[in-house]
């Protein structure tokens, strides 16, 4: 049974506050295999990447056979059918087109009137790699997602790395990092492929930044390779919250909440509405749903250990209860969704209407499907070229500039003890005095 709550309940605030603490995900203490295997490979190279994959993905790889050939692709992508090549394309012009306008302004400049000019610039991370989980949570989609903002933002070089045990190879993973640019792809996984992609060996060359989704051991590896690398999030399981009212379709509501159930056993599926009927309506259609859909033994525990039902007032306090969750999605299926957006302050990606599935953006909608989750989105977003930019300020002083503010510099050095500092100052404001510029 999901959790159903009224926030008429007496005990409302006491469940509610339970629900935001509760722990979905039992993570296990992989951190000492991690930072062994993070060694080894920082010691033996490419010898200790080979010899990990046989181990755990039972592939023997060489060197030469790490990744994946020009004509490998070539055979596997063939494999492709023309529809599925078509709506990946699809996906990838859009995701593409979302991603240009996110471009901030590249170099930002203006003067004060003392002269002194200030501003930043943008520019990309100059290789970065993307992880890929093998097996069955190996979403071409979210090549897409990663590859794409990468490439739009400028980065040179970008790898992928992808586990392929006993060699399976998904085709479509393949197209779809042939579509967004990707130039190589190595079928290794783990921590190990983590640990390559951050201190490189003879035959990866290190990267700056390294993102995308991966188990235990994978986000244990970004984790500790993060300082020497950059890394996007450590993602959770996925969480959907819809807002409805009675205008909505119930049935349409519940596939959208069993959308999300169906990734995982630890995903969150929540439906917030002012209607108790409405509410029971969707509850008995999840449970029809249920009985026929291909991944109930997923999302069948998902929806009965984390689904969660909550009767509220009215939508405003709706709103205000999913602000205090965050959630990754959140669809505001009622009739006006303009005017409840804009009460809604923390939330990773927003659908708006009832004509807008989640999965709308999970796929072809534009915006990135890589989200912050377990309530993150109160103080993160969701992958975005930004990901992919780092930004330099940039200070040019005049002597008439450094002589209105070069003081205060000089005073704020002395008193913190800091000579050199203030004498860099000092050395400039004497010229500048003696020259009588
Ligand atoms: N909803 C998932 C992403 C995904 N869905 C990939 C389908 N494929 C996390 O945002
Ligand atoms: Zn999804």
């Amino acid at each position: 049974m999901p959790h159903f709550l009224a926030t008429t309940d007496a005990d409302f605030e006491t469940r509610f506050t339970a629900l935001l603490g509760m722990k979905r995900e039992d993570s296990p203490d992989v951190d000492a295999t991690v930072a062994a295997i993070i060694a080894d490979v920082r010691d033996r190279g490419d010898a200790a990447v080979i010899d990990y994959t046989a181990k755990f993905d039972r592939l023997a790889l060489s060197p030469q056979t790490m990744a994946f050939s020009r004509e490998e692709i070539t055979a596997e992508v063939a494999k492709v059918s023309a529809e599925e090549r078509a709506a990946l394309e699809l996906a990838a012009e859009r995701i593409r087109a979302y991603h240009l306008r996110q471009m901030p302004v590249m170099e930002e400049r203006w003067t004060e009137e003392n002269g002194a000019e200030l501003g930043w610039r943008w520019s990309p991370v100059s290789a970065a790699g993307l992880y890929v989980p093998g097996g069955l949570a190996s979403y071409p989609s979210s090549v897409l997602m990663n590859a794409i903002p990468a490439k739009v933002a400028g980065v040179e070089r970008l790898v992928v790395v992808c586990p392929t045990p006993d060699g399976a190879v998904n085709p479509l993973v393949l197209l779809a990092a042939e579509l967004s640019g990707v130039d190589a792809v190595y079928r290794i996984g783990g921590a190990q492929a983590v640990a390559a992609l951050a201190y490189g060996t003879d035959t990866i060359a290190p990267v700056d930044k390294i993102t995308g989704p991966g188990n235990a051991f994978v986000a244990a590896a970004k984790r500790r390779v993060f300082g020497r690398v950059g890394i996007d999030m450590i993602a959770g399981p996925s969480e959907i919250l819809v807002i409805a009212d009675s205008t909505a379709n119930p049935d349409w509501v519940a596939i959208d909440l069993l959308s999300q159930a169906e990734h995982d056993q630890s995903a969150q599926a929540l439906i917030l509405t002012p209607d108790a009927d409405f509410a029971q309506a969707v509850t008995k259609a999840v449970e029809k749903r249920l009985e026929t859909l291909e991944r109930r033994e997923i999302a069948g525990p998902s929806w009965r250990d984390f689904g969660t039902v909550i009767v509220t007032r009215d939508l405003a306090e709706a709103a205000m209860l999913s602000n205090r969750v965050a959630p990754e999605h959140l669809e505001l299926c009622v009739e006006d969704p303009e005017a409840l957006s804009a009460q809604i302050t923390h939330a990773g990606a927003i659908f708006l209407g009832t004509w807008t599935p989640e999965a709308i953006g999970d796929y072809v909608g534009g915006p990135n499907h890589v989200l912050p989750t377990a309530r993150s989105a109160r103080f993160s977003s969701g992958l975005s070229v930004l990901d992919f930019l780092k930004r330099t300020t940039l200070a040019k002083m005049t002597p008439e500039a450094l002589r209105a503010i070069g003081p205060a510099a000089e005073t704020l050095a002395i008193s913190e003890s800091l000579e050199a500092h203030g004498l860099s100052v000092r050395a400039r404001l004497d010229a500048l005095n003696d020259g009588g510029a």
